[in-house]
């Protein structure tokens, strides 16, 4: 796993260099915004699981998904559903602490799109799920850390793509 100051030092490292001015200039962004991913993760932490149970109201309840032969249909699947939605949630407020998406790669996203595809569970409505914990997220942290944990909710999304 890779952060934002490991990934600035790393690459310097491989050229032989000190950290030029864009490194600088990417490393105080980072520490500048320091108080405020913390303050986010905290909150998010405080809230994770009515963040899940907003988002899932939202995107996935009372369609054809929670219907039997839906993916969702069963409480055994059902579960492993917000199970999922727990993990994206939690990964992406790692992600953002860190200001990296390293962690979501070697963590979550590696062999997903495969075990999704060869279980049948839908990517389009795991994507819209995610995308609605986005909105969730957003509204309660504040619309810079919600922009911030924005880009980590979209990599996910991407990386199941
Ligand atoms: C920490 C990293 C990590 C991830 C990400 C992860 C995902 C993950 N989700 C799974 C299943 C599943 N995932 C879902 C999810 C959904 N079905 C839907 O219709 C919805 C759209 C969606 C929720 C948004 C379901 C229903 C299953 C069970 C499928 C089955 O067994 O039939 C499985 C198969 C094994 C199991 O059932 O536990 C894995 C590995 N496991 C991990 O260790």
């Amino acid at each position: 796993m890779q952060d934002a100051i490991t990934a600035v030092i790393n690459s310097a490292d491989v050229q032989g260099k000190y950290l030029d001015g864009g490194a600088m200039e990417k490393l105080k962004g980072y520490f500048a915004t320091g108080e405020l991913r913390v303050r986010a993760a905290t909150t998010i932490s405080a809230n994770a699981a009515g963040i899940v149970k907003e988002a899932v109201a939202k995107s996935l309840l009372y369609s054809d998904i929670t219907r039997p032969g839906g993916n969702m249909y069963t409480t055994r699947r059902y579960a492993a559903c917000i199970r999922d939605l727990d993990y994206y949630l939690r990964y992406a407020t790692y992600a953002m602490l860190a200001g990296d998406p390293s962690i979501l790669d070697e963590r979550v996203l590696n062999g997903l799109k495969e075990t999704y595809n060869s279980l049948g569970v839908p990517v389009a409505a795991t994507v819209q799920a995610i995308q609605a914990m986005k909105e969730v997220t957003a509204s309660l942290v504040g619309p810079d850390a919600g922009k911030e944990m924005g880009v980590y909710f979209d990599y996910t999304c991407s990386g199941l793509s």
